[in-house]
């Protein structure tokens, strides 16, 4: 089975309002060619579509969810309740987008993103769901990739690479930062 041919990820968030910080995870996916199918599942708006996802995420194969939630942010650990498909779980700052007056306050949690981290890695025993940092959905892709490039070979080549480009990369910039003096490439970078 090849990993581009079906869907092996899905990607859930509990709002569209998540949708912009939960790109991330599909962007990282994207560039390796992994196919991903993205759905909005409100944990709480549409409880019993929650139960049926985590139904269909089995029969379609996947491979893992990532799971996007912000505030108290049930989503992940539900859909993890539901399914032994593995979850990662993406909490989310940002939220409220909608609030129709879309002041700074109205836009983000009272907790900072502290509620939905907490809420996602503090799952009781038993119903167990991987935790990345707050808005990381990046992360949560390259996590996804790991987990797949355990039966894809292609994949574990591709994210050495991966690797190598990050050394490079890291490498580059600090040989910048030493002809150019600290003071210089601040000034060059942050222009
Ligand atoms: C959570 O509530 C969602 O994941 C979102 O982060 C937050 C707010 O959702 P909206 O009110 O913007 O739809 O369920």
């Amino acid at each position: 089975m090849s990993y581009s041919r079906k869907p092996l990820v899905g990607i859930i968030m509990g709002s569209s309002s998540d949708s912009r910080i939960m790109k991330g995870a599909a962007e990282i996916l994207d560039e390796f060619k992994v196919l991903h199918e993205d759905q909005i599942i409100s944990a709480h708006r549409t409880p019993s579509r929650l139960s049926e996802y985590a139904e269909e995420a089995e029969k379609m194969g996947f491979k893992v969810i990532i799971a996007g939630a912000g505030g108290a942010a049930h989503l992940p650990g539900m859909i993890a309740s539901f399914s032994t498909i593995p979850v990662i779980g993406v909490p989310i700052l940002v939220y409220n987008d909608k609030h129709p007056k879309k002041t700074e306050s109205s836009k983000f949690s009272a907790f900072g993103g502290l509620d939905s981290l907490l809420s996602i890695s503090e799952m009781p025993t038993g119903s167990p769901v991987a935790a990345v940092g707050v808005n990381k959905s990046g992360n949560a892709g390259l996590y996804a990739l790991k987990i797949l490039a355990n039966e894809f070979p292609e994949l574990k080549k591709k994210l050495k690479q991966h690797k190598t480009v990050q050394h490079q990369s890291v490498l580059k910039e600090s040989r910048e930062m030493k002809t150019q003096g600290l003071s210089k490439f601040v000034k060059k970078k942050f222009k």
